[in-house]
């Protein structure tokens, strides 16, 4: 999608500090960090948000889920713990309308969330 911003970035028009790409996800580092870890975890193909997610997406839901365990064990996340978080519409706090997962870690965080 011409207008969307994660787009931008998977097609490289945008920068980003990638640390995490396959065929069907990219995943870089949050440009507002609220942790010492905070990363997004995005599918390449441009879904607006969880409510627009398929039945065929599933394949695809399960690769970001899976992602997220490499991406933690990868920038040394899994002993201590993690979080993974999709914000979903205005009340859930979503701001960028291409799916994306928050991995977020590197320090005690807290519940419940703002
Ligand atoms: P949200 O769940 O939609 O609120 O999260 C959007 C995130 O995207 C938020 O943490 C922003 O800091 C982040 N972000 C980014 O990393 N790069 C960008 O160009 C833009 C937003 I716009």
């Amino acid at each position: 999608m011409d207008n969307c911003i994660f787009c931008q970035i998977v097609e490289g028009k945008i920068p980003s500090e990638k640390v995490y790409e396959d065929e069907d996800l990219l995943a870089f580092r949050d440009i507002n960090p609220v942790a010492p870890v905070h990363v997004l975890i995005i599918p390449k193909k441009h879904i607006s948000s969880l409510l627009e997610l398929t039945e065929e997406d599933q394949p695809l839901a399960g690769k970001i889920l899976h992602a997220a365990q490499k991406i933690a064990r990868q920038l040394g996340l899994a002993e201590k713990g993690f979080r993974v978080v999709n914000n979903v519409g205005e009340e859930g706090g979503q701001t960028v309308f291409h799916i994306h997962f928050h991995l977020l870690g590197g320090r005690q965080l807290t519940w419940p969330p703002g």
